[in-house]
């Protein structure tokens, strides 16, 4: 299959400005392509790392990807699918997030020996162009009229948009026509909010080099689900690739927790998996459902991806911890990656009876309750079943020395911060 076929075969186009001429160029040759990222946040989410997942995509192939971080074009950012007019950042914030980024993108895509990625920032060409040239050289190729018909400036047309803001294609279209004549770029991709800005870049490259420059643009689509909601939010927000925003286990439990109707869409769209193993998984969620081996190779993948096989052994630990009640058996690290999410209580490290310590810290009602509950077995402390009403809570059941689990019933469990 050619990398264009085995997009198409993923269901990862939603549109091209050439489709044959660009299944012909890569069938020609090694091409090189790019996409970028503006320095707006200090970390990713899942639906940012579509576009480079593709560009790895490309680079499997044979092709070499270009990734831009856009040192420049991040000072303004860009109003692709916004509708309000965005606050301008510090200058700090911006170079934070471009470090932060860079790091991000270094660790994901920078790992492999040969045939690497490169990563360029759009400042270093950027700073350089003054405000004269900038007219002259630049804003002479560009119509108002086809500036002013982009979805993305004429859908705020009524709400406003800075003369900042409109003029943001400029600046990316600078970009692509820097990359073709410096870096033999030949492929612009990026989600299908960048179509108004990946065409713009086209038309200058058109302009400047003449109409039979042979240059390409290829969007990705958005990921629907099935029922509807929002691909990639939970209840707790994004779906981060930072470590610290959305621990590894949280990552890993969103992908295990996809629904049958999903599963392989995902498969396809995120995984560097073979046709023939998708099938086989594809097979799999039909005969075995309730197994749930498509998803959790899903997550295994992503998380194997995304962070290390360290981190995502460390993912399946907890997860079987949590559906077996071993809690005993998870590091303090591991608990708080696993109950992030859970009801939380800060006890002091006194010890204290353990009626006494549950209506305390308001785990349960009342004393009454509390002696009810420990009587019935309904009442266990990291993984083991309380039976003695007298027993005293002290430093030396937290695990670490910084918590304890405390389990009521069948499944509520609560996290007590030692402290
Ligand atoms: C800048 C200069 C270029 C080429 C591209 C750019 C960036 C582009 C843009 N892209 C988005 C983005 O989001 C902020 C991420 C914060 C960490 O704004 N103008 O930077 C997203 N992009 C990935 C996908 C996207 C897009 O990084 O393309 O569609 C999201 O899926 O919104 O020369």
């Amino acid at each position: 299959m050619n990398i264009i076929e085995e997009l198409e075969w993923r269901d990862a186009i939603n549109q091209q400005t050439d489709a044959e001429g660009l299944k012909e160029l890569t069938n020609e040759k090694s091409i090189s392509l790019y996409c970028g990222v503006d320095p707006t946040g200090d970390s990713m989410h899942i639906g940012h790392l579509i576009p480079f997942m593709v560009l790895k995509r490309f680079q499997l192939a044979g092709h070499r990807p270009v990734i831009l971080i856009g040192g420049a074009t991040g000072t303004i950012g860009d109003p692709s699918g916004r509708q309000s007019e965005r606050s301008l950042q510090t200058l700090e914030e911006i170079q934070a997030n471009v470090d932060a980024l860079t790091a991000q993108l270094k660790k994901l895509f920078l790992t492999e020996g040969d045939n690497q990625m490169r990563m360029v920032n759009n400042y270093d060409w950027t700073h350089k162009i003054n405000v004269i040239e900038f007219l002259r050289d630049y804003g002479k190729n560009f119509s108002i009229n086809t500036m002013l018909a982009k979805d993305v400036v004429s859908s705020r047309l009524d709400s406003g948009i800075s003369f900042t803001e409109f003029s943001y294609q400029i600046l990316q279209s600078l970009d692509y026509l820097h990359l073709y004549q410096h870096e033999d770029v030949q492929l612009q991709i990026g989600g299908s909010d960048q179509w108004g800005n990946i065409t713009s870049g086209l038309d200058l490259i058109r302009k400047k080099e003449g109409s039979e420059a042979k240059a390409f643009g290829l969007t990705i689509p958005l990921m629907l689900k099935a029922d509807g909601t929002k691909f990639g939010k939970t209840a707790g927000g994004a779906i981060w690739l930072d470590p610290d925003k959305t621990t590894p286990f949280e990552f890993y439990q969103f992908w295990a927790n996809t629904d049958d109707r999903d599963v392989v869409k995902y498969l396809k769209y995120f995984t560097f998996l073979t046709k023939e193993r998708i099938d086989e998984l594809a097979q799999k969620v039909e005969t075995e459902p309730h197994k749930r081996e498509a998803q959790i190779t899903l997550a295994e993948e992503m998380t194997r991806f995304v962070h290390s096989e360290e981190l995502l052994a460390q993912a399946k630990r907890i997860t079987a911890a949590l559906f077996s009640g071993d809690i005993k058996s998870l590091t303090a690290d591991e608990i708080e990656q696993g109950f992030k999410e859970m009801p939380t209580f800060e006890a002091t490290k006194e010890a204290k009876n353990i009626v006494d310590w549950l209506v305390d810290l308001g785990i349960v009602k009342s004393k009454r309750q509390a002696r009810e509950d420990i009587t019935n077995g309904a009442i266990s402390m990291n993984g083991e079943r309380i039976s003695d009403v007298g027993l005293e809570v002290s430093e030396e059941h937290a695990i670490g020395g910084r918590f304890i689990i405390i389990r009521k019933g069948k499944k509520n469990y609560s996290l007590v911060k030692m402290s």
